[in-house]
Parts: structure tokens; sequence; C-alpha cells
């Protein structure tokens, strides 16, 4: 039996964290012979249904859950981590501004960013809390002794959104569907590259030849599939965003499938794709299994696709430009 890893969960009594905190304990996420000591941060106000979920944990009786810490200081939830998957953030009350949401989350991610120095040297964190880009350029840049390439914002939802949508549209296995790209932020702005995937191994655009349908409706239903959700349950997606950060965490674990990618927001260098440096944005990524990932590079990027990721560039240093006295 392997030696157990820390993991913290933020958020952890919000509704994410419930379709999140029982799968990574059941072994699900790291391995069936990987044993762990979950910390699981809130707010103080949130601390009494903490203990609820708790007790939940303590009734499946996981043989992998070897510790359970429950914290509302930071300090403590990511000493010595090996894993930080940080849900919690605040959601957007009423008459509250892009920009207030941006500053008060961001002030959050401040405080994790520096609270991280204190996890192991082997440290990787998803940003999955709203803004989840910005947020995670928050606390990668006050994270000073952790490089930043342990930093990922969580774009693969909308990648599995968008490899669901293909697979329906063109009457195919979920499998078929490969080399999706999200590129830019997780938000309305962002461009699911339909141009690059393919399906069945063959260009999508072979496969889907209703173009039309490609150029607005895929992107727009994948845009705005996190409204339609609200829309529709009156909550927000929970259950897929929580297989989604499994998916990411799971991805990062093992090799990337040859010939294929994932999604995840990470920093630029300004040297990929004419994206400028300085922000966190979504791009096609492979990992290695063994703890690192990489750009892909040479993807074709048409004059269309250019357009949308630019609009997305834009809006993230947007974002930034609001934040920016939160980065040092
Ligand atoms: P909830 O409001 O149910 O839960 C959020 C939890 O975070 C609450 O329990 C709250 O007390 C806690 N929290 C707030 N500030 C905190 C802090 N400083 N430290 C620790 N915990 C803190 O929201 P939920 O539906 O669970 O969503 C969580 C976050 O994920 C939101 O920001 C949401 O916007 C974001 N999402 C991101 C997605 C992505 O693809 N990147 C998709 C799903 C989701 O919308």
């Amino acid at each position: 039996m392997k030696s157990p890893i820390r993991v913290a969960i933020t958020g952890a009594a919000g509704q994410l964290a419930y379709s999140l905190i029982f799968r990574v304990a059941s072994g699900e996420v790291f391995g069936a012979d990987q044993p762990l000591h979950l910390n699981l941060l809130e707010i103080p106000p949130a601390m009494k249904a903490l203990g609820g979920v708790a007790m939940e944990l303590d009734d499946c009786a996981y043989p992998l859950l070897r510790g359970l810490t429950l914290t509302d200081k930071a300090d403590e939830a990511f000493d010595g981590i090996h894993w930080g998957l940080l849900v919690g953030s605040k959601p957007r009350g009423p008459g509250m501004e892009r920009k207030d949401l941006l500053t008060e989350n961001g002030k959050i991610f401040v405080g994790q960013g520096k609270a991280l120095e204190r996890a192991a040297s082997d440290l990787r964190v998803l940003v999955v809390g709203n803004p989840a880009n910005t947020n995670c350029l928050i606390a990668l840049k006050n994270a000073r002794s952790v490089p930043p390439e342990r930093f990922c914002a969580m774009t693969r939802l909308d990648h599995n959104r968008a490899r669901a949508q293909l697979a329906a549209k063109a009457g195919v296995g979920i499998d078929q569907v490969t080399n999706v790209t999200i590129w830019g932020n997780h938000s309305a702005t962002q461009f699911p590259d339909f141009l690059n995937a393919r399906i069945g191994g063959k260009p999508a655009t072979e496969a889907i030849k209703d173009r039309a349908w490609l150029e607005s409706e895929f992107i727009a239903t994948v845009q705005k599939r996190g409204a339609a959700i609200i829309e529709a349950r009156g909550l927000s997606s929970a259950a897929s965003a929580a297989n989604a950060a499994i998916d990411h965490v799971r991805s990062m674990l093992s090799a990337t499938p040859k010939g294929d990618w994932i999604s995840a927001g990470v920093l630029t260098d300004g040297k990929r794709y004419g994206i400028p440096e300085g922000i966190v944005n979504s791009f096609p990524v492979r990992s290695d299994g063994k703890g690192s990932w990489q750009i892909v590079d040479g993807l074709e990027v048409s004059e269309f696709a250019r357009a949308k990721i630019n609009a997305s560039v834009k809006e993230l240093q947007e974002e930034r430009s609001v934040i920016a006295d939160l980065l040092s």
C-alpha cells in the first residue's frame, strides 16, 4: 500500500464539492491503492454544514480515507498537501457587477495562494471557483515559491460539453470525438474549437457537414451551457463540474493518449499562438503522466478561430486589469 497523500478541497460544504468529495474519497480519482487524507476548507458560517458532510464521509466507511481535517483556515487546509482542488468562491449576489465578483473572489485567492506555499513540494492545483482563470492567476502569482506550471484553471467541463455536442450531432459515441480544444476563458467568450477536432479519426468538419451549425449553434451551446443548466435546474451545474474536475486530475496523472489532448487553463508565456503573456488561458494540453504537461504546438488557427480567441483573450486581459493590484 502506498503512503497517504493529502488532498485539499475548498468550498467543501458547497454543492459542487458534494458531488466531488465522495468520489475522491472512494479512490476513483487517485487510484484504488492510494490512501488519502482530506483537508476540507470552508468559511466559518458553513462549518456546521461541513460537519454534516464529514458525518456522511464517516458513514461511507471508505477504506482509503485515512483522515479528515475540517477547517476554516487556509494555512491549515493547505499544509503539506499534494493536490489542491480550489472550488470555493463567492457566488454573484444581487446587484453585484462582474467587477465586484472579480475583486471579491480575487481576495480569497490572494490568501489561498500565499497559504499554498505550505504545501508539499509536488503540489498540483486545479482552480474551479469562478472566475476560474483569473482566480487561478491570482493564486499562482501569490504562491511565490510554487512553480506556476503547477496551477491549472478548469476548462474541462467546457471540453466535455463540446465533445458531447459533437458526438450527438455526428451520431457517434463520445469516444470517437477527439482533439477538442477550449481556447480562452471559462466564460461565454470561450472558443470551442471544432476546426482541429476529430471524429472517428477524421476532421470533425468532414463528419459534420453542417458548417452553419458548427460556427453558430455548437459554439453558442457550449458557451452558454452553464446558463442553460441554471435556467433548467434552478442551480448551477455541480455533478458535471465535479466530474470534469475528476477527469482533469485523472488526465494529469496519466499520459495523454497519443495524438490527442485535453483542455486546461494555464499561465501564458507570450510564445504560443500569439497569445500575450501573463494571463491564464485555456489551451490544448498534453500530460506526460509524470507531473508535467505541455501545450500542443502547431495547430492551425484560422481567421475565424483567431477572431474568437482574440475576443476571449481580451476579456482575460480586462479581468487582469481589474485585479492587477492583487497580483504581487
Ligand atoms: P456553492 O455556492 O454551492 O459552494 C461554494 C462554497 O464555497 C460555499 O459552501 C462557500 O461557503 C464556500 N466558500 C466561499 N468562500 C470560501 C473561502 N474563502 N474558502 C473556502 N470556501 C469558501 O457553489 P458551487 O455550485 O459548489 O460552485 C463552486 C464554484 O465553482 C463556483 O465559483 C462556481 O461558479 C464554480 N464553477 C466552475 C465551473 C468550471 O467549469 N470552472 C463549473 C461549475 C461551477 O459553476
